[in-house]
């Protein structure tokens, strides 16, 4: 039967108003959960012809959200682990913390387990203190990759940008060409309990022996947060005041040294390295205060940890030594020892090259 018209329209109002509350719901609901994401149409978990799950939840959790280095390696834009994970038809998310500290990434790992997570790919802020959590959701049978920072004792798999000891290695090597093997340096690291940072730092110690007339004065933490790397680096610099250079093995620190050490008062007197991207990097490069420094292509990292975890939770590989796995554009990549995998050697950018990078 057929209603009045009056009526008719009334309902036709109405169900126009519940779809568009149904969206606004929808964008809320997108809203309020804190980073990006690249979601396929599928939702459940059916086997595509390469073997591969489809439509897997998968939470992409860097050590911060706000960093430019993890946007980087995390985004759709960038070629990241989303547009791989989009590639593959998997629910890909990034979500995290705004500090790079475990109080701030903890509740955000919490959270992607509560929403049913499949796969965690994680850079960790501190693994002693996120691996109670990590093996929770281990336990639960979801798949834990980390990338970029490790926590070896509660993850299936390791993405590592490059060799630990060459990336600590040869920032001591180009600081020591550029001071001609002489004189005070110190570090700007990132957070006390970043275990890449850590690893990196043992390398160079390790390489500084290399170098008897240099001589590591001081570490501090500038947190990766661009305001306390600041302020630790002008804590360094008026405390050691013959200080030569600076090894930042952070992208976020080398930026906040280099921009320190750019003024009157230091320019010309202290080189400052380390692990920086070449478009945050380009002026200090072309001012003289930074001639070289290091880095890989953090989209590719994140591009290869979104292929290598979706092979793990797929049952392709399992981590063990000497399997292989094909990372879509990237090729084919090998398992290494303590289920590790290996992007690639470290990049090193100077005035050579500089301009010929994106990111
Ligand atoms: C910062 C982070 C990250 C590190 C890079 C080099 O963005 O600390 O973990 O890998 O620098």
């Amino acid at each position: 039967m057929r209603g009045s018209p009056k009526r008719s329209t009334r309902a036709r109002r109405t169900l126009r108003c519940a779809a568009v509350l149904l969206a606004a719901s929808a964008v809320l609901a997108a809203c309020s959960s804190s980073g990006s994401s690249s979601s396929s149409s599928s939702s459940g978990s059916s086997s595509s012809s390469g073997g591969l799950k489809t439509g897997l939840k998968v939470f992409v959790i860097p050590k911060n959200l706000g960093n430019n280095y993890f946007t980087t390696a995390d985004s759709v834009k960038s070629g990241g682990a989303l547009a791989a994970l989009k590639t593959l038809g998997e629910n890909g998310t990034e979500t995290s913390g705004t500090a790079a500290t475990p109080a701030s990434q903890i509740p955000a790992i919490q959270a992607a387990i509560a929403k049913g997570a499949n796969i965690l790919i994680v850079s960790a802020t501190d693994p002693t203190a996120i691996c109670p959590t990590l093996k929770q959701a281990m336990a639960k049978g979801i798949t834990v990759v980390t990338y970029d920072a490790d926590a070896p004792t509660c993850r299936d798999m390791f993405i590592n940008q490059a060799s630990t000891a060459e990336i600590g290695t040869s920032e001591v090597d180009l600081l020591a060409k550029e001071l001609h093997s002489t004189g005070e340096i110190g570090i700007v690291s990132a957070a006390a309990t970043a275990p890449n940072q850590n690893a990196w730092i043992g390398f160079m110690k390790q390489q500084l022996k290399k170098y008897p007339k240099m001589k590591l004065v001081s570490i501090v933490y500038g947190n990766d947060d661009p305001p306390t790397a600041t302020q630790v680096t002008q804590g360094l610099l008026e405390k050691y005041p013959n200080l030569k250079g600076i090894i930042s093995p952070t992208t976020v620190g080398i930026l906040a040294a280099a921009q320190v050490v750019d003024t009157p008062k230091w320019k010309g007197k202290v080189i400052v390295t380390g692990l920086g991207t070449p478009l945050e990097m380009k002026k200090y490069v072309g001012d003289g205060v930074t001639p070289g420094f290091i880095l890989w292509n953090p989209a590719n990292l994140g591009y290869l940890a979104a292929y290598a975890a979706v092979e793990y939770a797929s049952g392709q590989i399992n981590g063990t030594q000497g399997q292989t796995f094909s990372a879509g554009k990237l090729g084919s990549f090998t398992i290494g020892a303590d289920k590790t995998v290996l992007l690639g050697p470290p990049l090193v950018f100077n005035s050579s090259n500089i301009n010929n990078f994106n990111f």
